[in-house]
């Protein structure tokens, strides 16, 4: 194999990597608004897997579907590529925003990332808190234990303008009823979604194009893990705290290594070396457009980037081998 330009991963699976995406993304599309959440889920699992499974890799998943027994496919701890290339942690989600495809709403993905073996956090499936801003800030700009409005004014500050003209992005959940009101106090912006909080995040990254300033809130660990590397790929900050509020996920999270129940994760404790990030939109959304099923052809959109390189591409493929999809 040729060697990378720079340490890390062969750059060369930055591409391969698209294609996994890809093939999710419009396995998933095509179920895009039939209200089938499972459905669709499973065809962008299926998809994901198999085009994986072509790549010259030896994958783990890591981050994953489940454990082995509630998830037949793509579980955490299988082995997937062809068992021969570097050593990689895998971290997925073929379908993020099942229920946003399901009822065709803005921003569901196809996620993926890779890094080296040992790099991603292996977090158990249970909720995380989360914050995050994307690149330009001061360092110590947010802090997930301080009050939302100390974060609120201090990402208003770093960027020179006033609270009210900060939007930050909540999972609409009755779980956040108390930090929504304590947000809408401080007369800052929200934009509640109902699902999709990798893309949350992400849109951070591109104020300008999404609106959104900052990401706060408790979505899911698996996501958590995805977003910090894709931020690691763009820049940006974000911390984690997984929420092991029961005796069980505390038991569970210690069989996956982790002795400290509140250790608050920074981004790079999250995803740490050389970083492989891609998604492709599956229904239309702020950064990504959905896959377009034209007569001749599909069009994917995705982006695809790398930590050691900080280089952020997008890709608009018109897939014209019908027969392939
Ligand atoms: C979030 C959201 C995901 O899970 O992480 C959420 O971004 C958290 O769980 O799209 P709840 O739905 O239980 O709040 C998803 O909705 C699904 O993966
Ligand atoms: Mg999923
Ligand atoms: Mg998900």
């Amino acid at each position: 194999m040729l060697k990378s330009a720079s340490a890390g991963l062969d750059r060369i699976l930055t591409l391969e990597l698209v294609r996994v995406t890809e093939r999710a993304a419009v396995a998933a599309a095509r179920l895009r608004g039939r209200g089938d959440e499972k459905a669709a889920d499973q065809v962008a699992v299926d998809a994901m897997r198999s085009e994986l499974n072509r790549l010259p890799i030896k994958g783990t998943v890591v981050i994953g579907e489940g454990e082995r027994d509630e998830a037949p496919m793509l579980y955490i701890g299988e082995e997937v590529g062809i068992g021969e290339g570097p050593e990689v942690d895998i971290a997925l989600d073929p379908l993020e925003g099942t229920t946003i495809c399901a009822k065709n709403l803005p921003n569901s993905l196809a996620v993926i990332a890779i890094a080296e073996k040992g790099s991603l956090l292996y977090a158990p499936d249970v909720y995380m808190d989360k914050i995050a801003v994307g690149p330009g800030y001061p360092a110590g700009v947010i802090d997930i234990d301080a009050p939302a409005i100390a974060n609120l004014e201090s990402v208003a500050k770093a960027k020179g303008v006033k609270v009210n003209e900060i939007t930050a992005c909540i999972l609409d959940r009755p779980r956040h009823a108390r930090l929504i009101e304590e947000v809408r106090a401080t007369g800052a912006a929200i934009r509640l979604i109902g699902d999709g909080d990798v893309a949350g995040v992400i849109h951070t990254t591109d104020p300008d194009e999404t609106g959104i300033d900052i990401y706060i809130g408790i979505g899911g660990a698996p996501e958590g893990v995805l977003a910090a590397a894709a931020l690691r790929c763009i820049g940006g900050q974000m911390q984690g705290r997984l929420q092991l509020n029961t005796d069980e996920k505390v038991a569970r999270a210690a069989k996956m290594g982790i002795s400290d129940p509140n250790k608050v994760y920074q981004m790079d404790e999250m995803a740490r070396g050389d970083v492989l990030f891609a998604a492709t939109g599956v229904t239309d959304g702020n950064l990504l457009a959905g896959v377009k099923f034209a007569r001749d052809y599909i069009q994917t959109h995705t982006i695809v980037m790398r930590s050691s390189s900080l280089t952020v591409r997008e890709i608009k493929a018109k897939h014209q081998d019908l027969e392939k999809f």
